[in-house]
C-alpha cells in the first residue's frame, strides 16, 4: 500500500491511494475535494496540507495497514480512525483516509473477481436500479466567476443511464445555444464543475434551464427536469440570505425556493437553507417535498449524528453522500443504510474539485441512490458517467 501526491480539476495537490492485496490484486484511487465545505465535514488535510498528510503517512501507514486483509473494510476503516486517533480526522486527513477505504474496497473486488458495486451492495438493493443523473449545466457561486449567487443548477434525467446521460448533456448543450443567442458578444466561461458562466441573476439562470429542460424533452422524449444546489450556507450571515443586490430572512428564503419549485417544476433542490436550519428545511419539505427531494448536503455532511438529528425533525427526504466528508467507506454506508432505514433517500456526488475515477458510479448502484450527482463535462466528470454506461448495458460485440 503506498500514497502519491496528483493533482485534482482544479489543479489542487491530493493523493492517490494504492492498496496491494495478498493475492496480488491492486487498486489506486485518488481523493476528490470540496470548495463549499460544510462546517461538520472532517478535515480534508492535517495542518501543513497535502506534505504534511503524506510525511505522517510515512510513520503510521506500514504499522497500521500492512498485513490487513482487503476484504475485511470495517477493520481497515477503524485502523484508520485509530491511526488518526481525533474525531474529525485531522490528523491523517479526511481524504487520505477516504483515498485507502474506496482503494481497499476497490482491491478487494478484484481480488473476488466481482464489480465493486457488488461488493458494496446494500441489503434489499436489486442492483438494477439506476441513479437519475444529476448534471451541472449552469455555475454559481463559489464555483464560477462572475454567475449568479446560486452555486449549481442542474438537468435531473431519469431512465436507463444511456437516456439519462443523453439527455442530461442535451440540456447543458441547449443551455449553452441560449446562452450564446442571449450574449453573442461575450466570451463565455465554464465553472469549476462543468457549468455554463453568464453574468445572469438567479432567476434569470432557473427560466433558462427549465426551458432547456422542456426543450430537450419535447425532443428526445427523455424525463428530464430543472434542479438546484443553492449551497445557501455560502451567501448566508447574521441572519440574512445576501443575493446581490438584496437580502432575506429565513422566511424570505422559504418563499423565495417554495415558489422557485412551483413555477419551475423543480424536482431537486439542495441547501436551500444554512447549514444548521433543520426546522427551515423541514417546512420547505412539508410544503414541497411530495414534488421535490429536498436534500441535505451542508446540512449533514455524510454525518450519522447529523441524520439522526434530520430524521428527528422531519427535515429533508434525501441526503447527499459524500464519503470524503466522514473520511471513510464504512461510515459513509452506515450514513446511507440509516437514511433509507428512516425514509430518505440518498444521492451520491462528486466534489467541486475531482478525478478522473469511475468508483462513484457503482456506489450509486450498490446504495440504489436517487441520484448520481457527478456533473457533466470535464475527464473527471464524464469517467464516472461512463462508467455508470459500461454498468447500464453490455456493449456491442461483432
Ligand atoms: C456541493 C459540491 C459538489 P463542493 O456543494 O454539493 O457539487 O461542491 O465539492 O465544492 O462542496
Ligand atoms: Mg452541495
Amino acid at each position: 500500500m503506498s500514497l502519491r501526491l496528483i493533482y485534482d480539476s482544479r489543479g489542487a495537490a491530493t493523493v492517490e491511494a494504492t492498496v496491494v492485496a495478498e493475492s496480488g490484486a491492486r487498486s489506486s484511487v485518488g481523493a476528490p475535494s470540496g470548495a463549499s465545505t460544510g462546517t461538520h465535514e472532517v478535515r480534508a488535510w492535517p495542518e501543513g496540507g497535502v506534505p504534511t498528510a503524506l510525511e505522517a503517512f510515512r510513520r503510521w501507514g506500514t504499522p497500521t495497514l500492512v498485513g490487513l486483509p482487503v476484504d475485511d473494510q470495517a477493520r481497515v476503516d477503524a485502523a484508520l480512525h485509530a491511526a488518526d486517533g481525533s474525531r474529525d480526522f485531522s490528523q491523517i486527513g479526511g481524504n487520505t483516509a477516504t483515498a485507502l477505504s474506496v482503494a481497499t474496497a476497490e482491491a478487494a473486488a478484484r481480488e473476488r473477481g466481482i464489480p465493486l458495486w457488488e461488493l458494496l451492495q446494500r441489503p434489499g438493493v436489486p442492483g438494477t436500479a439506476f441513479p437519475a443523473i444529476v448534471g451541472n449545466c449552469l455555475n454559481g457561486g463559489r464555483h464560477a466567476i462572475g454567475g449568479p449567487d446560486i452555486q449549481e443548477f442542474h438537468a435531473v434525467a431519469r431512465g436507463p443511464p444511456a437516456d439519462a446521460i443523453r439527455g442530461a448533456l442535451a440540456v447543458h448543450a441547449e443551455v449553452g445555444r441560449r446562452l450564446k443567442a442571449q450574449f453573442p458578444k461575450l466570451a463565455l466561461g465554464r465553472g469549476d464543475e462543468g457549468g455554463w458562466v453568464a453574468p445572469i441573476d438567479n432567476v434569470e439562470a432557473v427560466e433558462l434551464l427549465a426551458a432547456s429542460c422542456t426543450a430537450v424533452r419535447d425532443q428526445l422524449k427523455v424525463d428530464v427536469t430543472p434542479g438546484l444546489d443553492l449551497a445557501a450556507t455560502e451567501f448566508y450571515r447574521d441572519g440574512r440570505y445576501r443575493y446581490h443586490g438584496h437580502t432575506v430572512d429565513t422566511e424570505g428564503q422559504l418563499d423565495f425556493v417554495t415558489k422557485l419549485v412551483e413555477r419551475f417544476g423543480l424536482t431537486y433542490v439542495e441547501d436551500p437553507f444554512e447549514e444548521e436550519a433543520f426546522d427551515a428545511f423541514h417546512r420547505l419539505t412539508e410544503a414541497v417535498g411530495r414534488k421535490a427531494l429536498i436534500v441535505g448536503d451542508d446540512l449533514y455532511t455524510t454525518s450519522l449524528p447529523r441524520v439522526l438529528e434530520g430524521d428527528r425533525r422531519h427535515s429533508t427526504n434525501a441526503v447527499l453522500i459524500k464519503v470524503n466528508q466522514v473520511g471513510t467507506l464504512t461510515d459513509a454506508l452506515a450514513t446511507v443504510d440509516f437514511a433509507r432505514a428512516h425514509g430518505m433517500v440518498p444521492v451520491v456526488s462528486h466534489r467541486s474539485g475531482d478525478v478522473p475515477d469511475g468508483w462513484l458510479a457503482h456506489l450509486a448502484l450498490a446504495t440504489a441512490a436517487s441520484g448520481l450527482k457527478c456533473g457533466l463535462l470535464g475527464g473527471e466528470r464524464v469517467a464516472k458517467l461512463n462508467e455508470l454506461l459500461r454498468l447500464g448495458a453490455p456493449p456491442e460485440t461483432p
